[in-house]
């Protein structure tokens, strides 16, 4: 209905939105209405380095983007009757048996996590891990890092009496509600994919409290209405809190215009997630030797999907390059030189650093390939070789589940990117589709929607299909790609 209207606040790794949306007429209307910046916090522990979230100053953010929808939704004659939070995955926080918050949030890029994963596999190997959970292994996942808190600080896990996954907590401070959406919680590797609980086999292997894991709720779960202190503090009074698909990336795959069980996509941000969803999860040996994860989606599917390092560096070699603007990179790459392909996945790129620039160069020179010099070459690489391993990944993809991939719907920021999107054409030989570029918020927005009965009969794809013009971009010749 016109005048109901949702806000969805997006978390990512390198900023955050608060939008707002309504969907009149089978379209989404929707107003951007407060971005803020996010990255890591350095704290020293014990003389290391350890990084943080600043979950605090998010949350002023996101108090603040709810008071500026209150006002506007009201200047609109309108008003706002559900707030949902989306974030990026794997990281948590803990919670004392008073509800207060213990420790911090840690960042999933700091070094506590180094090597942790190697030693969980002594006591479980990795295929034992991978039947129970069918999650790719990455050093950061929620099991690794809760094994880091239990080595570095016993006291803090001792006394911890709820874990709470990012976007859990802000709907926790929102309503009082304490529960695990179920998106987010398919990312932790300590969630059966099959039993959509808890893997009490998991946890019990590693000795770790299945105690301190809330409830597991769906996506568009109604969590109950703003606390009162909260509706005072935003105006948002009689506004209710809805969990969509609290996974940043399965608010994207919703918003991801599919039309056809064979199309895959590509959820490009700080990351690239590369998958296609499926009816069901695939442990199978050739899903585990090919590390490809099953996450959980809405309505009970799979989002079968690999991470790929993704735009993560150049937002890095930005940070090194006076904060240069992405579409004058994209421009100087698309002219520049190329030819180098360097392994996006290779884990030096992991961690935060101003010497980005000079990785990408190192991996080149110990490659024996041409070492790129300007902003633009080394763009170049880093985009040349993303196209290269969204190939092969689409590639493994198609073997592990024996499907051939129709088309690739790039959504998210890198859908903006003309030469990377050509460049993925070329390099998948397949037609790719990009757009929208606001994936998890439009994904956040038209969930909180449909739960709330306010988009009508239309699905969130159809939404999605009406309201958003999408670019398409045909393989080329590779020797007239630029
Ligand atoms: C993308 C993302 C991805 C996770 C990573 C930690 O924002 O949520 O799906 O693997 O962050």
């Amino acid at each position: 209905s016109a005048d109901a209207w949702h806000v969805a606040v997006d978390l990512g790794a390198s900023g955050g939105r608060v939008a707002m949306g309504r969907v009149v007429d089978g379209q989404l209307d929707i107003e951007m209405l407060h971005r803020f910046p996010n990255g890591p916090v350095l704290v020293p522990w014990r003389g290391q380095a350890r990084l943080y979230w600043d979950v605090l100053g998010l949350w002023k953010e996101v108090l603040h983007g709810l008071a500026l929808a209150g006002r506007r939704a009201a200047s609109l004659g309108g008003r706002v009757v559900s707030v949902g939070v989306d974030s990026w995955a794997v990281d948590f926080a803990l919670l004392d048996a008073d509800g207060v918050l213990l420790d911090g949030v840690h960042h999933y890029r700091s070094a506590r996590n180094d090597g942790v994963m190697k030693r969980a596999f002594e006591t479980h190997p990795a295929d034992v891990l991978y039947a129970k959970t069918g999650v790719q292994f990455l050093p950061f996942n929620t099991l690794y890092q809760l094994l880091a808190s239990k080595h570095d600080a016993p006291g803090v896990l001792a006394r911890a009496r709820t874990l709470l996954m990012v976007p859990d907590l802000l709907h926790f401070w929102l309503s009082g509600r304490a529960v695990c959406e179920r998106t987010n919680a398919s990312t932790t590797q300590f969630y059966d994919p099959r039993t959509r609980q808890w893997s009490s086999e998991v946890l019990r292997a590693f000795d770790l409290p299945e105690g301190i894991l809330p409830d597991i709720v769906e996506p568009g779960a109604d969590l109950g209405e703003l606390l009162p202190v909260i509706a005072e503090a935003t105006g948002l009074h009689g506004a209710r809190v809805i969990a969509p698909a609290s996974h940043d990336t399965a608010s994207a795959v919703v918003a991801a215009p599919l039309t056809d069980e064979n199309a895959a996509y590509i959820s490009s941000g700080t990351w690239s997630l590369v998958g296609a969803e499926l009816s069901r999860p695939v442990l199978s040996k050739e899903a585990l030797e090919a590390n490809f994860t099953n996450e959980g989606g809405v309505d009970g599917t799979t989002r079968f999907l690999k991470n790929v390092m993704g735009l993560w560096i150049v937002q890095e070699c930005r940070r090194a390059w006076a904060d240069v603007d992405f579409a004058t990179l994209a421009n100087e790459a698309e002219v520049a030189e190329g030819g180098a392909i360097v392994d996006v996945d290779d884990p030096r790129f992991l961690p935060p650093g101003d010497d980005m620039p000079e990785r990408v160069k190192a991996l080149c020179r110990e490659t024996r390939q041409r070492v790129p010099e300007t902003r633009g070459e080394i763009a170049r690489v880093v985009f040349e070789s993303l196209a290269a391993t969204y190939a092969r990944v689409l590639g493994e993809l198609e073997r592990v589940t024996g499907r051939t991939v129709s088309t690739v719907h790039v959504v998210g920021g890198g859908s903006l990117n003309r030469p990377l999107c050509q460049w993925t054409a070329n390099a998948t030989r397949k037609t790719v589709v990009a757009g929208p570029i606001d994936a998890t918020l439009v994904g956040n927005l038209l969930l909180q929607a449909r739960a709330s009965g306010t988009s009508g009969a239309v699905t969130p794809r159809e939404v999605v299909a009406r309201t958003f013009a999408v670019h398409v971009y045909e393989p080329a010749n590779s020797a007239v790609r630029a």
